[in-house]
């Protein structure tokens, strides 16, 4: 399953040109707000250097990486929950994405307009959050005023509706994005079935020009963690005019070590996506493929089974895990069964980030 990703944030941040960079897939850019009319749906491999040395070992085999979708949302402006802009068309996209990566523009351009008029990289993030709490209120309170109807009757349930709704919209209104909360296990599924946009997890994107970090970077990251939000660092410009200069993977690797960047924005945004949303990846070699998956940290064997195929789930009978660094020494799977290092394991194994896994289902 490919995880999926919204890009937020004012006109003229640099979303499409980070879309541009991360998928390589050349959406408009161009220096208007509201070139993006219509939202971009990209997918991007991840690229991934634990299934490189798996592919490795069997080079016959097809490589079938893991995905990320990105989503480039038309820009916002002040007063988009009103209707301003493009209004709640906007608003309405992020409700379909699993996090959010909320691009904040750190580049100085005197050619490019800013919807300010200067560089704030606080303001500018409370007006995007700002525009998220709104909608926010707007659905809890609607939700609040049906279950309070229900509560009225004296429907236990709906009372307790009504409490919880309280408790996110004092939050909304203290201006705490909801994701800021503690919520309790029997809490959860509620609150996933009622999606509110600032319960979703955010990942900051510090859009610098060429020169990369500054203080604007800095300030940001400052911000991302008193919120508890994860944030990159990207050179949105250069990493997209690369992306387009250089499709071969292995060439703009080096091209980015020349700039001081050990690792591309997709790599980069990938690991700290992951490490936000508490998501691992385990490989299988089966068939024609070798293959990586994603699924939730501390997901047992039956559930990442399903990740495949949901008769892994069900007809679940157990699954030979081998630890990739095992297999890259012996080299092979045939030295690790004669030895003895292939871990049969049950309905309670717990999947390790890097397992490599046969399912044996009845
Ligand atoms: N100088 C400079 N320009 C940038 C940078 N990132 C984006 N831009 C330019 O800013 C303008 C707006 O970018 P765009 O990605 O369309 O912003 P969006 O409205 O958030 O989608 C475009 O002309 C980009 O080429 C950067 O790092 N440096
Ligand atoms: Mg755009």
């Amino acid at each position: 399953m490919s995880r999926s990703f919204g890009l937020v944030g004012l006109p003229n941040a640099g979303k499409s040109t980070i879309f541009n960079a991360l998928t390589l897939a050349g959406a408009k850019v161009e220096p208007y707000p509201f070139c993006t009319i219509e939202p971009h749906h990209g997918v991007a491999a991840v690229p991934d250097a634990r299934l490189n040395q798996l592919h490795a070992l069997f080079p016959g085999k097809k490589k079938v990486p893991t995905t990320i979708e990105v989503v480039d949302i038309a820009g916002l402006v002040e007063r988009a929950s009103q209707g301003e802009g493009l209004g709640n068309q906007f608003l309405a996209e992020i409700r379909g994405v699993e996090a959010i990566l909320h691009v904040v523009r750190c580049f100085q351009d005197p050619d490019i307009a800013h919807p300010m008029g200067d560089l704030d990289v606080r303001r500018d993030i409370g007006v995007v959050d700002g525009e998220l709490l709104a909608k926010d209120r707007e659905t809890l309170e609607r939700r609040r005023e049906r279950s309070a109807k229900a509560a009225r009757t004296g429907d236990k349930a709906a009372q307790e509706e009504v409490a919880f709704l309280d408790r996110l919209l004092a939050a909304v209104d203290a201006g705490a994005p909801i994701r800021t909360l503690h919520f309790s296990a029997h809490e959860l599924p509620y609150l996933r079935e009622l999606a509110p946009l600032t319960s979703k997890s955010v990942l900051f994107v510090a859009n610098v020009g060429d020169e990369g970090e500054s203080a604007l970077s800095r300030a940001l990251a400052a911000i991302a963690q008193e919120s508890g939000a994860g944030w990159i660092v990207v050179r949105g410009k250069l990493e997209a005019e690369l992306g387009e200069a250089c499709p071969d993977e292995g060439e703009r690797q080096a091209f980015l070590r020349e700039y001081g960047l050990a690792e591309s924005a997709l790599v980069r945004l990938v690991t700290e996506a992951y490490r936000l949303l508490s998501v691992i990846t385990f490989y299988t070699v089966e068939g024609p493929e070798v293959r990586a998956w994603t699924i939730p940290a501390g997901a047992k064997a039956p559930d990442a089974g399903a990740a495949i195929h949901n008769d892994f789930r069900d007809r679940f009978v157990l699954a030979e895990v081998m630890h990739l660094s095992d297999l890259l020494v012996t080299g092979s799977e045939r030295a690790l069964r004669e030895t003895g290092r292939i871990h049969r394991a049950g309905r309670d194994y717990t999947v390790q980030d890097g397992d490599v896994i046969h399912f044996i289902s009845a």
